[in-house]
């Protein structure tokens, strides 16, 4: 009976926290922007005389702004070759271009599944929240009407490290009260899983098993993800 009861304790002891925040990021989770961000880096890319590619542009997502610039010219063999004027003069050049593409989406651009996960995980008691590298994400959940959906919205004006730094997340967790190893992110960049890891959260990947890695699950979109069952995995 005493050996039950300390099986028992020791069962206990090791549960992990139970899930009180998920931590969803933007770009290619709720919304595929990245078609937005490639149209404007291919015009800049064209315009300094080379093409850049959709299978470059993987490189750039979930990558800040400036590393994508720097991405993009060693793309086309133009790396080192401008001053940090000319590069910011760059970034704000497609930015520009982006802010006119995103400006005109409205909500038959939220991916399928996005709102029923997120009310789903509200429903639950679980708290919600955005971590996003993008510093334009306010201006798309406004377009999107998906502010509500949200407690805590962290983006790339809040943050000064970009993923794979853990800045964002443990940011959104502390924001909603809750411990990092109480929290999941759902991201579809390799440089946001790593960044979920290294803050101590659950990472759950969006995208292809071939093409990502250091997840502990894996789906292809929010559809296919059940709120409970995650909290259930635990
Ligand atoms: P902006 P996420 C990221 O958003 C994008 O995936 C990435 O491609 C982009 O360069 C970055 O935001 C910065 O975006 O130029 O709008 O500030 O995936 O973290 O939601
Ligand atoms: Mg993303």
């Amino acid at each position: 009976m005493q050996a039950v009861d300390i099986a028992n304790i020791l069962v206990l002891e090791v549960r992990p926290l139970p899930i009180k925040a998920a931590i969803f990021d933007l770009d290619g989770v709720i919304v595929d922007t990245a078609k937005y961000h490639y149209m404007a880096w291919r015009r800049l890319a064209e315009e300094l005389g080379f093409v850049f590619t959709e299978k470059d542009n993987e490189r750039l997502k979930g990558v800040s702004r400036m590393r994508s610039l720097e991405i993009l010219l060693e793309v086309g063999g133009l790396s080192g070759r401008f001053t940090a004027e000319e590069m910011a003069a760059m970034a704000a050049r497609k930015n520009e271009w982006y802010v006119q593409y995103i400006s005109r989406m409205d909500e038959s651009e939220i991916l399928d599944g996005a709102v029923e996960c997120l009310a789903g995980f509200r429903d639950l008691g679980v708290k919600t929240v955005l971590g996003s590298a993008s510093k334009n994400a306010m201006l798309i959940l406004n377009n999107l009407r998906l502010v509500p959906y949200f407690d805590v919205i962290i983006d790339g004006t809040r943050v000064t490290k970009a993923k794979p730094d853990p800045e964002v997340f443990l940011l959104g967790a502390k924001e909603a009260g809750v411990k990092p190893e109480e929290s999941v992110v759902f991201e579809d960049a390799q440089a946001g899983i790593d960044a979920a890891k290294s803050a101590g959260m659950k990472a759950v990947a969006i995208g292809r098993p071939d093409e990502l890695h250091g997840y502990d699950m894996i789906f292809r979109g929010l559809y296919e993800v059940k709120p409970r069952e995650i909290l259930e995995q635990d």
